[in-house]
């Protein structure tokens, strides 16, 4: 079957870097840059198809005076003739994604549109506009597979467990239970990276020549933040892949010098992570890695970071989240903010560049802005960045404050947007938000 994937634009919603201050604009994310790793895997549970994957965020970095989304779409339906078109979403590109399934059936109503991805898993029944065929939750690319070979051979897609089919009385879910897989161990699928031989120049990250690509070596996380979509996207569920499979996934990844790992939290299974930098230093696999890892690791464990500096580990991303206990003990963080110091300090010790990233809640005021203000000019790190504490819509902060949600705009919840009421004026909330992101030690951009 001719099956096209497309990864959808970002959204370009941006209240901090909208009224942040001249001076902190360049250190603001305007945009993160990588592969979209979700639909590389479909791509490969369905090779045996003649697949299209379409990444629209590398093709806007890489002609950023591109078509408009509708010229877009409707000039690669036209190439490719896709019989199924796949879309990938997060909440906040849910709209892009519905917006690709309804230009798809503008050009082609016999066309199948499919969407998948965590916002589908978190929220699958926000799926109910009639462009969008099929919805399939979790990590399905499995699912996606037996979906194909069902249309192929002419089944309905009633006969295929574990996905939803818009009606025009609404979603209903098909009957039976999908085989279980384990998408990390015997049932994981390589990304199929040869897809994106077009837009890999836009993968670079900062000032760094090389592109960078996403592996990941564990899906979930066993903590329980309550801002956090990953553990409920997994329902707590924690799976590690192989060492034997990150070795060989790494030695196919020649053409990026820059590796960043995709778990959430990198460092769970300690001796796991000492092992498998053995083994890439004994393989003689150089190359400069990305990860997140908690600060309470750090803390406890100094002696792995400089098993995995002397491995290539240049960069750590740490979610401080809050220099105050009480707010890190509300969000269920299970680490007190003097791990933040300590994990500095180890990460300098060792070579490190630290991007440590603060939420901040929405009910801050003049003084706890410069509370946190203080602090973080006290504790600064090479990278920093400051978001906003955002209910995303499956997690359990989500249902604790939804009555207090005032704007209901998917498009916002990026972090970037204050989506509830802010203590202080909208304006002059973004506009502090903003000004934070000056609070770094450098002025290297990532
Ligand atoms: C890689 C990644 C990216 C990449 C690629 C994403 C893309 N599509 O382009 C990049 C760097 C571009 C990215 C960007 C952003 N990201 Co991001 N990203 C991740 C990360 C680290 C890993 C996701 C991943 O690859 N998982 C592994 C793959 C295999 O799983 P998967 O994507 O879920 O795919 C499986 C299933 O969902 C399903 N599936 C997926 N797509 C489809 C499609 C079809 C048709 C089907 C059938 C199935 C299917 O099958 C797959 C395999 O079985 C996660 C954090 C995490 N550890 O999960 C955050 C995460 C997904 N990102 C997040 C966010 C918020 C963003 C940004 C908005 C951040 C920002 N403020 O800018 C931006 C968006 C764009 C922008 N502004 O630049 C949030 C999403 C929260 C939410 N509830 O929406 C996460 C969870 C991080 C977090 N801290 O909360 N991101
Ligand atoms: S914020 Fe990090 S540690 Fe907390 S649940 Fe999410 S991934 Fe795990």
């Amino acid at each position: 079957m001719k099956i096209l994937l497309v990864n959808p634009p970002r959204s370009t919603e941006n209240a901090i870097l909208k009224y942040a201050p001249e001076a902190a604009k360049r250190f603001i994310h305007k945009k993160l840059i990588g592969p979209p790793l979700g639909l590389l895997t479909v791509a490969a549970a369905v090779a045996d198809h003649d697949v299209t994957v379409f990444d629209i965020k590398g093709e806007y970095d890489l002609v950023p005076e591109n078509l408009s989304l509708e010229l877009l779409i409707t000039r690669l339906v036209r190439e490719y003739r896709p019989e199924v078109v796949g879309v990938t979403t997060i909440t906040s590109e849910f709209d892009a994604s519905v917006e690709i399934c309804r230009i798809v059936k503008r050009c082609d109503p016999r066309i199948r549109t499919v969407a998948g991805g965590l916002h589908a898993t978190l929220c699958p029944r926000d799926f109910t506009d009639l462009a969008v065929d099929i919805t399939i939750p979790g990590q399905s690319a499995h699912i996606f597979r037996e979906l194909i070979r069902a249309l192929e051979s002419g089944r309905s897609p009633e006969t295929v467990p574990g996905i939803l089919i818009n009606t025009p009385e609404g979603l209903r879910k098909t009957k039976g239970i999908p085989r279980p897989v384990d998408p990390a161990g015997p049932d994981y699928l390589m990304p199929d990276r040869t897809h994106l031989k077009r837009w890999i120049d836009t993968y670079r990250v900062g000032n760094n020549p090389w592109p960078t690509t996403y592996l990941f070596t564990s899906l979930g996380c066993p903590y329980k933040c309550t801002f956090c979509s990953i553990w409920t996207q997994f329902r707590g569920k924690y799976y590690q892949r192989t060492i034997d499979s990150l070795i060989a996934e790494l030695k196919t990844l020649d053409e990026y010098p820059v590796v960043r790992f995709a778990d959430a939290n990198t460092v769970v299974d300690e001796e796991f992570m000492v092992e498998l930098f053995r083994r890439i230093g004994a393989e003689g696999i150089r190359k400069e890695f990305v990860m997140d890892i908690r600060a309470d690791v750090v803390a406890r464990r100094p002696d792995i970071i400089k098993i995995l500096a002397q491995g290539g580990l240049k960069v750590v991303i740490c979610g401080f989240e809050s220099f105050r206990d009480e707010e890190l003990k509300r969000y269920r963080k299970a680490s007190p903010a003097y791990d933040n110091q300590v994990a500095v300090k180890v990460f300098e010790e060792n070579g490190i560049s630290v991007r440590g990233n603060y939420v901040i809640p929405t009910d801050y005021t003049e003084k706890d802005f410069d509370a946190l203000a203080e602090y973080a000019d006290r504790n600064r790190v090479v990278y920093a960045g400051y978001t906003i504490l955002t209910p995303m819509p499956g997690t359990v902060f989500y249902n604790q404050v939804r009555k207090q949600i005032v704007d209901p705009d998917y498009r916002k919840y990026n972090f970037f947007n204050a989506v509830m009421k802010t203590a202080l004026p909208y304006e002059a909330f973004h506009a502090r938000v903003g000004s934070l992101w000056l609070i770094k030690k450098g002025t290297d951009v990532i």
